[in-house]
């Protein structure tokens, strides 16, 4: 975990960065901004704060995301428009082709937007970045805030906001949604939020009124029913428990439409394994149409954005990481098993 150690109120983005972007604001009106597909609520939260706040300041904003919005995120979304790209293609490529800037949040790879990939590349407009990931793929943004270090996108957001003196412009709807991505990347400030700045972003969103009690409850404790049985099922059927440390939950096409399953359904069930004390690392995959997903999570010195990397064609943070298997589920399931002689390996025998 990397300290912040300045305060809050002490502007810690790159000023020349700040400079560039708010320069490129002036002299443009039409803005898109994008976030990676299968959005979580810091794409989606961050994506609609910063379009609310660019509308406030007289700006032609548009939020396209590459795919439908789990079931889960559409409280924070409803009664504000968006693009959906696999479902509005035509529409959305041409607010892409008209835009005059266009704005990244939450992902630093193309290949994180699906195929909406060779439409961005190909815009012939200026290009930002805001994201924490780590290693952003370089040249490709004109300006970039990269910060790995922070909690979410969305407090980057935050940051930038309050750096760039534009408070004013931050009502009740935009703090939700900034509050949202904070609480869901850091799991309700349990992880990747241990400094204290975070929790003095979070006061400062407070302020403006925001209804708490509502957005934990519908960010964090609100399922279907369905959505319960499948989660319940797989745990009690369909998990694996290596060595009482690695724990793999596989969830193919047939138990995923006996629970008539939807995107959303499986959120966070990658996290359950990890509540019992001695596994430390979690690995989900499920027979997704056109690849099988596979999500990790860890605690402690073992990393998954690199494994996932390597193995899955993905990428994430150390703790919590997804990537795709082009190819059957059992590869991906055999793919695994040759992971665990390797982390066996490493971490026992050295
Ligand atoms: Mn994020």
């Amino acid at each position: 975990m990397v300290l912040l150690e300045i305060s809050m109120m002490i502007d810690i983005i790159d000023k020349v960065e700040i400079g560039k972007f708010q320069k490129l604001l002036n002299n443009v009106n039409r803005i898109v901004i994008t976030c990676h597909k299968t959005a979580d609520g810091d794409a989606i939260g961050s994506s609609l704060a910063l379009c609310l706040l660019l509308r406030n300041m007289g700006k032609n904003a548009t939020v396209i995301i590459p795919d439908q919005l789990p079931w889960s995120l559409n409280f924070i979304a409803q009664g504000k428009d968006y693009v959906t790209f696999s479902h509005q293609e035509i529409m959305a490529k041409n607010i892409v082709r008209n835009t005059q800037l266009l704005i990244s949040l939450d992902y630093n790879d193309f290949n994180r937007v699906g195929a909406m990939k060779t439409c961005l590349e190909e815009a012939q407009v200026p290009k930002v970045l805001i994201d924490h990931h780590l290693n952003p793929v370089s040249q490709q943004w004109d300006v970039k805030f990269s910060h790995p270090e922070m909690s979410s996108t969305c407090e980057l957001i935050y940051r930038i906001i309050e750096q760039c003196g534009w408070n004013s412009f931050v009502d009740k709807d935009i703090a939700s949604c900034i509050f949202v991505g904070i609480m869901t990347d850091t799991g309700n400030l349990a992880f990747s939020s241990s400094y204290p700045e975070v929790y003095e972003v979070m006061a400062r969103l407070m302020e403006r009124g925001i209804d708490k009690p509502y957005l934990y409850k519908m960010a964090m404790d609100t399922v279907p029913l369905n959505s319960l049985k499948l989660q319940s099922y797989a745990i009690l059927n369909k998990m694996t428990v290596i060595d009482d440390k690695f724990a793999l939950i596989v969830l193919d096409k047939d138990d995923l439409d006996k629970f008539d399953y939807k995107p959303g359904d499986t959120e966070r069930l990658v996290n359950r394994p990890l509540s019992v004390s001695g596994i430390y690392w979690s690995t989900f995959m499920r027979e997704d149409a056109k690849y099988i997903k596979v999500s990790m999570r860890s605690e402690g010195d073992l990393a998954v954005d690199g494994l996932c990397a390597k193995y899955y064609n993905g990428g994430g943070h150390m703790h919590a990481a997804a990537g795709e298997h082009y190819g059957t589920l059992q590869e991906a399931i055999e793919i695994y098993y040759k992971i665990v002689e390797e982390i066996k390996k490493t971490k026992f025998n050295n």
